[in-house]
């Protein structure tokens, strides 16, 4: 009886434990960086040499750590300027697979470092197919740390985050400090499609298995007293 009580609140607890958002974008929070070599506090990217992300010919991306130039959370920080590398900024991408209909939520962080006029900080999310975009945020500096979040639908093809400087300043302008990328499902239910059948919530999920191990406590507790 002990162990099966034990056991029942062991499953309990799991039942009641806040799911945890699956993020789909890899090292959106820039901290696996096996090519970092920053004596200096920073190295410049290009290519495949941030896992997970691709930077695309004729720009770079500048990673900073924390030790001596702004970053905002963890060990390493993207500043978009990339050095003003090949005449260019930063602008770089990752993919992800999408189910057509769910809801997705995009989460990330951005920071002024020095105030300029002419870049803009451009995040995007679009269609890798129809090339529909389905989510643009257009940041002019503007003092201070920004979390962006934003919901956009999945559309059943891979969907690809972009994110670059536009219109560009083309030149080392350290402006744009960015960080904690993440997209995760907005919700437990699709938005309408062939698989938007509702499903049992974790409430009723606890509660039903409540019900069903208090019957099984009283039925053992009947039978011994039936002895
Ligand atoms: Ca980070
Ligand atoms: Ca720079």
């Amino acid at each position: 009886m002990k162990y099966f009580v034990f056991g029942l609140v062991a499953m309990l607890g799991l039942l009641s434990a806040p799911a945890i958002a699956q993020n789909l974008i890899v090292n959106g929070g820039f901290e696996n960086e096996p090519n970092y070599s920053g004596s200096i506090g920073y190295s410049v990217f290009t290519g495949s040499q941030i896992p997970g992300w691709t930077v695309e010919p004729g720009t770079a991306v500048t990673m900073h750590n924390n030790t001596i130039y702004p970053f905002i959370s963890g060990t390493y920080s993207v500043n978009t300027d990339g050095e003003g590398s090949f005449g260019n900024n930063a602008n770089f991408y990752q993919d992800f697979a999408s189910v057509n209909g769910q809801q997705y939520q995009l989460d990330y962080d951005w920071q002024l470092w020095t105030a300029n006029a002419v870049p803009h900080l451009d995040v995007s999310v679009t269609d890798t197919v129809t090339s529909v975009v389905l989510y643009s945020g257009n940041f002019a500096a503007a003092a201070g740390t920004h979390h962006v979040t934003a919901l956009f639908a999945g559309s059943g093809n891979p969907l690809r985050l972009r994110v670059r400087e536009n219109p560009q300043s083309g030149i080392n302008d350290n402006t744009f400090i960015v960080d904690n990328f993440a997209v995760t499902l907005a919700s437990s239910t699709q938005l309408g499609g062939a698989n938007s059948a509702p499903t049992l919530s974790q409430w009723a999920v606890t509660l039903l298995v409540c019900a069903l191990a208090w019957m099984g406590v009283t039925r053992v507790r009947r039978a011994r007293g039936s002895k």
